[in-house]
């Protein structure tokens, strides 16, 4: 099983590894995808977000990532140097560009595809993950969501979908970009099937055909159950 889940965050692991520190969000879920994709064996730390201990603000953490937050690893490779690497688009690249030489779940700098990989993780991680996560934070998280801020959330993030189904149709391969699956799918997957943006199968028919595709590959499946 690629998966091993740790207890402590400085567990000591034998190198080559990586370290992943989690929580179950559509966030971490993007890593996860990748890592079971390309059948990498993992350390997965789950951090105490949300209590008072609130864990990622700990000094330890910040070394890992300065704004403490999750998703972020850390990659030891067989000689112990370490990487650590924060902001879920950042460690897609970075996984995809050590672990995923043939390219098999990504486009890589020599290919026509690469750039327009970049304009939809540029696009999805500036225009639509900051609403999602908006909503995200005060539907599951916060004691007394504001509504205000949920519908308006929600409203824009509507608007944003438009452009994510006139891509798939455009694309007219069932991915966003290219012939197969890449990390701009990868990325945005785990959003349109968490319970924070209901996906209305009628009005966005590519997408849905999109999300039913993606959901049913058996790494996709076991990554969103971690
Ligand atoms: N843009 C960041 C977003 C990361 C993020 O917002 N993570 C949330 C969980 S999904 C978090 O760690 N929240 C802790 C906090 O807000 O204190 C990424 O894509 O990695």
């Amino acid at each position: 099983m690629p998966k091993h889940q740790i207890k402590t965050p400085n567990e000591q692991l034998s190198s080559p590894y990586i370290r992943l520190f989690s929580y179950p969000t559509p966030n971490n879920e993007k890593v996860t995808i990748l890592l079971e994709l390309l059948n990498l064996d993992y350390y997965s730390y789950q951090l105490d977000l949300f209590s008072e201990s609130t864990e990622q603000y700990e000094e330890w953490y910040t070394k890992v990532n300065p704004i403490g937050r999750i998703p972020a690893i850390e990659h030891a490779n067989a000689n112990g140097t370490k990487t650590n690497v924060f902001e879920s688009a950042a460690i897609l690249q970075y996984l995809s560009d050590k672990f995923d030489k043939k390219r098999q779940f990504s486009y890589g700098s020599d290919s026509p595809h690469y750039y327009v990989q970049q304009e939809w993780l540029c696009w999805f991680m500036t225009s639509l993950e900051p609403l999602m996560t908006k909503q995200f934070r005060q539907l599951l998280i916060e004691a007394n969501p504001d509504m205000v801020v949920v519908e308006q959330a929600a409203k824009d993030a509507v608007k944003h979908m438009q452009f994510f189904e006139k891509r798939l149709k455009k694309n007219c391969t069932g991915f966003l970009v290219g012939d197969h699956l890449s990390l701009a799918d990868i990325l945005a997957y785990p959003w349109f099937c968490s319970a924070v943006v209901p996906l209305d199968g009628e009005k966005y028919p590519a997408m849905k055909s999109w999300v039913d595709a993606i959901g049913d590959i058996k790494e996709v499946k076991i990554a969103m159950k971690k």
